[in-house]
C-alpha cells in the first residue's frame, strides 16, 4: 500500500478537488458540503529526474516510479469527535494515515459557501485541530485505564508508560496537539504505537485563488506560517482548481501557461516533494528485465528491509545486495562498465541504503 497521506479539513475547502489533481481519478466534487462520504484512495506517482535517466542508460523502457498513496477522507466539522457530520467513523480512517495533508481553505468563491460564514484561516486551523484533539483525548482514555492498571505492577516499563500517558493526556487537554509536546526517544517510540491523531506529521495545505500564487506569499499564507511556526508545521500554497486544469493540458501549453503565471514547478510537485521529504523518505532504484523502478523507503533503512519493500520472499531469502549510486553508474556508462571497474560494490544485510542508490538484490527463495 505505502506510505499513506491523508486529506483533511472542513467540508468544501477542495480536499477532493486536489485528490482529483494528485491522482487522476475524477471523483465527486460539489459545491455542498460533505460531498464526500466514503474516502476515495489514489496513487500518486513521484517524479524523479534520475530514474529516466538510469533507464534511458539502460536502454530500459517501462519505467516505474515510486509512489505515495492518498487518500480523500470526509469534511470534519465542529462536534466531529462527538459524531457531529458525517462523525467520528472518519476519524478512523485519518488513524491509519503517516502523513495529514491538512487543507484549509484560502479562495473565496463566495458560491462556494463556507460552513462557518467566511474562510478564516487560524479558526479553521483549530477548528480542525480541536477535534482531531477531542479524538485523541477520547481515545486515550480508555488506553488509560488499561495503563494504569498495569502500573500497579510497578516495572519501569510500566512506569514509563504511566507517566506517558498522564503527560500526554494533560496536554491534550490544555487543548494542544500531541506532536507539539517534547518527547524522549523511548517515550516517543512507546506513543507512537498509540496512533494518536495529533501525533501524525501534518503539512498546511493552503487553497488559494488562481490570482494569489507566482510572486510573493500572499496574506493567507503569511498569516498560516505564522501560527504553524510555533508547531513548525510545514506550509505550502497551491491552487487546486488550478491544478486539476494544468493535469488535463499537453505538455507545451502547461509550461506557457506556468511560465506566464511565474511558476517554476506545479504546485503538485512541490506538495509531492514536501511530503516525500517530511515522511524522511529516500528513494532506491531496482533495474530487472525491462523495468527501471522506484521505491519509497524510511531514511536509515537497511538493505534485508529495503529488499522486503519488492517482495517478503527477498526479504527472507536476502543473500546480498550489489549497490552503485546513480551517478557514479551514469558515469561509468553501463552496469557491465561498472562492474568491470569494480565500483559495484557487494553490500551485507545490515547495510543502510541511501537515496538514489541503484541495487540488485541477491536472494534464495
Ligand atoms: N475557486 C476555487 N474553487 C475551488 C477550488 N478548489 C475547490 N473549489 C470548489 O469548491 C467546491 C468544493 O470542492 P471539493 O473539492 O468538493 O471540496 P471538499 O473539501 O472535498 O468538500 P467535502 O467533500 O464536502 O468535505 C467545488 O465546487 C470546487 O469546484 C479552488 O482552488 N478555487
Ligand atoms: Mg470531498
Amino acid at each position: 500500500m505505502g506510505f499513506k497521506c491523508g486529506l483533511v479539513g472542513l467540508p468544501n475547502v477542495g480536499k477532493s478537488t486536489l485528490f482529483t489533481a494528485l491522482s487522476n481519478l475524477p471523483v465527486e466534487r460539489a459545491k455542498y458540503p460533505f460531498s464526500t462520504v466514503e474516502p476515495n484512495k489514489g496513487v500518486i506517482p513521484v517524479r524523479d529526474e534520475r530514474l529516466y535517466k538510469v533507464a534511458v542508460l539502460a536502454g530500459l523502457e517501462k519505467i516505474t516510479p515510486a509512489t505515495l498513496t492518498i487518500v480523500d477522507i470526509a469534511g470534519l466539522i465542529k462536534g466531529a469527535s462527538k459524531g457531529e457530520g458525517l462523525g467520528n467513523r472518519f476519524l478512523a480512517h485519518i488513524r491509519e494515515m503517516d502523513l495529514l495533508l491538512h487543507v484549509i481553505r484560502g479562495f473565496k468563491a463566495t458560491d462556494v459557501p463556507h460552513l462557518a460564514g467566511e474562510p478564516d484561516p487560524q479558526r479553521d486551523i483549530e477548528i480542525i485541530n480541536l477535534e482531531l484533539i477531542l479524538a485523541d483525548i477520547a481515545f486515550l482514555e480508555k488506553r488509560r485505564e488499561k495503563i494504569l492498571r498495569n502500573a500497579k505492577s510497578n516495572t519501569p516499563e510500566a512506569q514509563l508508560e504511566k507517566n506517558l500517558v498522564e503527560k500526554i493526556y494533560a496536554h491534550l487537554n490544555n487543548g494542544k496537539t500531541a506532536r507539539t509536546l517534547l518527547l524522549s526517544a523511548e517515550e516517543k517510540a512507546i506513543a507512537e504505537g498509540w496512533e494518536l491523531l495529533t501525533m501524525k506529521p501534518e503539512i498546511y495545505v493552503v487553497n488559494l485563488d488562481e490570482n494569489e500564487l507566482g510572486g510573493k506569499d500572499p496574506e493567507t499564507v503569511l498569516s498560516i506560517s505564522q501560527i504553524a511556526k510555533e508547531t513548525q508545521t510545514p506550509v505550502i500554497g497551491i491552487c487546486a482548481s488550478l491544478e486539476e486544469e494544468l493535469g488535463e493540458m499537453e505538455e507545451d501549453e502547461r509550461k506557457a501557461f506556468m511560465d506566464e503565471y511565474g511558476l517554476p514547478e506545479t504546485g503538485l510537485d512541490r506538495l509531492i516533494k514536501l511530503g516525500y521529504d517530511y515522511l524522511g523518505l529516500i528513494t532506491f532504484f531496482t533495474i530487472k528485465g525491462k523495468e527501471a523502478r522506484a521505491w519509497a523507503v524510511e531514511r536509515g533503512v537497511n538493505a534485508r528491509k529495503a529488499a522486503g519493500k519488492i517482495h517478503s520472499d527477498m526479504e527472507r531469502g536476502f543473500i546480498a545486495a550489489e549497490v552503485i549510486g546513480w551517478e557514479e553508474l551514469l558515469n561509468a556508462g553501463s552496469l557491465t562498465t561498472a562492474k568491470e571497474k569494480g565500483i559495484v560494490r557487494l553490500e551485507g544485510r545490515d547495510y543502510t541504503i541511501k537515496d538514489g542508490e541503484v541495487i540488485l538484490f541477491r536472494f534464495k527463495v
